[in-house]
C-alpha cells in the first residue's frame, strides 16, 4: 500500500511542474521569514508596511501570470500557489498582491494602450508604484452595474466625479484604476494618479479585520483626467468582471492557504494542551473536526489547481471560479472558527493566529462578490433565471 502524506492527501504537489515548486517555495520563504515575523504588531497597530510592495516586486510576486514589462509570465497555477503562501500568514498581506497584480495590473496589461503599459507595468511590477482599483461605490457594492460615478467629456479628456468605497490601498496609491460611466452611460476604465486636482483618498477607520492592509475611499469632484488615460479596448461591465475573475482564483487558493494555517495550529495547539490527564488531540471530538479540516482544504485546493489549469489553458468559465470562491470562503471561516474554538481561551488572544484569520476570512467572504452572490450566479447558470435583478 502506499504511504498517505495527511497534509497533501491528494499529491497536490507531485501535480505541478518544476518551475511551480519553485515560484511556490519562494512564495512560502518569502512569507514565512519576512512576513510572518511583523504580522502581529502590523494587524495590532493597524499598520500597512509599504516596503512589503517593494520586497514583493524584487520577487516578481506582483502582476506574476502578466507576460512582458517587467513581469515574469508565472502559469496561473503559480499565481495561486503565490496566493495561498501569502495568505497562510495573513488575508491582508495577499490582498496587497492581489489587488496590485489582477485589478490594477491586469486591466492595464488586457484593455490598455503600449503607452500606458510602457508607463505604468514595470513600476508596478517593481512596488515602485501602488496600485488601487475602484469599482464598489457608497450605495453599490453587489449591483455595480448601477454605479454613479460619472466621466463627462470635456476638452481633452473626462471630468470624473463620484465616490468609490472599500478600496483595498486606496490612500497609499499611486495608481487608481477607477470604474465610471460615460456620456452614452457606458462603464469605462479610467487610470487616474495620485495629485491629480480634486482627487483624494481618505483612509476608512475603525476595521476590525483585514487590519494590516489599509482600505479607504476615492473620492473626485470634477478630476481632469486626459484622453490618454481611458483604458481604450473595454467598454461595459465585462471590464472590472475580467479582472475579478483572476482575482477571484487567487482568493480562492488564499482563503485555503490561512484554512490550512488554522487547521495546522489547531493540530499543534490539541497535540500540546493536556485536559483530563492526556492531550485535547486524544479525544474523538478533536480528531474528526481535524479530519474535516483536512477533507474540506484538500478538496478545495484539488478544484483550485483544475481551475487553474484550465485558466493557463484559456477554458476557464467564470461560474467555475464563483463556485470556488465561495466554497473556499465558507469552508475556510467553518476551519477558522472551529480551529479558535478548539484554542479554547487562548484562541482569542494574538499570540495564535486563529482569531485573525477568522476576522480576516469575514472580508474575504465578504468582497469580491459575497458568497450569495457567487451562489446566485451559480443559481443563474443552473435554471437561467437571475434571481439579483
Ligand atoms: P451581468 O448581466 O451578469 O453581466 C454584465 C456584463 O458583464 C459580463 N460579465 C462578465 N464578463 C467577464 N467575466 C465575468 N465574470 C463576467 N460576469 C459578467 C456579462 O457578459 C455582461 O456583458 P455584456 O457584454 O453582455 O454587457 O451583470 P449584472 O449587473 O446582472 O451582474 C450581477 C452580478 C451579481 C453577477 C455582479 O454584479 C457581481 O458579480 N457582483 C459582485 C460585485 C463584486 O464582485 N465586486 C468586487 C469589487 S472589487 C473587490 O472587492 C476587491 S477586494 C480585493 C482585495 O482586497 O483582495
Ligand atoms: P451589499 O451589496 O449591500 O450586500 C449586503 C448583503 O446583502 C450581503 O450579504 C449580500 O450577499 C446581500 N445581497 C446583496 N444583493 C443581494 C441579492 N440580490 N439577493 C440576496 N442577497 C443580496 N471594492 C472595490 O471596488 N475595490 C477594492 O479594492 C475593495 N476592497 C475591499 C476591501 C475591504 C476590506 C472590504 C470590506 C471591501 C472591499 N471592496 C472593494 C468592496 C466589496 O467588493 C464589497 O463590500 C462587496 O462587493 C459587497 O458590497 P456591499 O458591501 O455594498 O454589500
Amino acid at each position: 500500500s502506499k504511504d498517505f502524506n495527511w497534509q497533501d492527501p491528494f499529491g497536490l504537489d507531485q501535480q505541478l511542474t518544476e518551475e511551480e515548486r519553485m515560484v511556490r517555495d519562494t512564495a512560502r520563504q518569502y512569507a514565512q521569514d519576512k512576513l510572518q515575523p511583523r504580522v502581529r504588531q502590523a494587524f495590532r497597530d493597524e499598520h500597512t508596511d509599504l516596503s512589503i510592495f517593494r520586497e514583493m516586486g524584487e520577487l516578481g510576486l506582483l502582476g506574476s501570470p502578466l507576460q512582458g514589462y517587467g513581469c515574469p509570465g508565472v502559469s496561473y497555477v503559480s499565481y495561486g500557489l503565490i496566493a495561498r503562501e501569502i495568505e497562510r500568514v495573513d488575508s491582508g498581506y495577499r490582498s496587497m498582491m492581489s489587488v496590485q497584480s489582477s485589478l490594477v495590473m491586469y486591466p492595464i496589461y488586457a484593455y490598455g494602450s503600449e503607452e500606458q503599459k510602457q508607463k505604468y507595468l514595470p513600476k508596478l511590477a517593481a512596488g515602485e508604484w501602488i496600485g488601487c482599483f475602484g469599482l464598489t461605490e457608497p450605495d453599490h457594492g453587489s449591483d455595480p452595474g448601477s454605479m454613479v460615478t460619472r466621466a463627462k467629456s470635456v476638452e481633452g479628456g473626462y471630468s470624473l466625479s463620484g465616490a468609490k468605497m472599500w478600496i483595498t490601498n486606496s490612500p497609499v496609491a499611486d495608481v487608481f484604476v477607477v470604474w465610471a460611466k460615460d456620456d452614452e452611460g457606458d462603464i469605462r476604465g479610467f487610470i487616474l494618479e495620485k495629485g491629480m486636482d480634486g482627487l483624494s483618498a481618505p483612509k476608512i477607520e475603525g476595521k476590525l479585520a483585514l487590519r494590516a492592509s489599509i482600505t479607504g475611499e476615492i473620492v473626485m469632484d470634477e478630476v481632469f483626467v486626459p484622453a490618454e488615460n481611458l483604458l481604450p479596448n473595454v467598454k461595459g461591465l465585462k471590464g472590472p468582471f475580467g479582472c475579478l475573475n483572476s482575482a477571484r482564483l487567487g482568493i480562492s487558493w488564499g482563503a485555503l492557504g490561512a484554512a490550512e494555517a488554522c487547521w495546522h495550529a489547531a493540530l499543534e495547539y490539541t497535540m500540546e494542551r493536556k485536559q483530563f490527564n492526556r492531550p485535547l488531540a486524544a479525544n474523538q471530538l478533536i480528531q474528526k473536526k481535524l479530519a474535516i479540516m483536512q477533507t474540506d482544504i484538500s478538496l478545495g485546493l484539488q478544484g483550485c489547481l483544475r481551475a487553474s489549469q484550465l485558466k493557463d489553458k484559456n477554458e476557464l468559465a467564470p461560474e467555475l471560479i464563483s463556485l470556488l470562491k465561495r466554497n473556499s470562503c465558507i469552508k475556510a471561516l467553518e476551519v477558522a472558527r472551529e480551529a479558535r474554538d478548539m484554542h479554547g481561551g487562548n484562541g482569542i488572544s494574538d499570540e495564535y493566529p486563529v482569531m485573525r484569520h477568522m476576522v480576516n476570512l469575514e472580508v474575504v467572504n465578504t468582497y469580491e462578490g459575497t458568497q450569495d452572490v457567487h451562489a446566485l450566479i451559480l443559481g443563474r447558470a443552473q435554471t437561467g433565471i437571475a434571481a439579483f435583478s
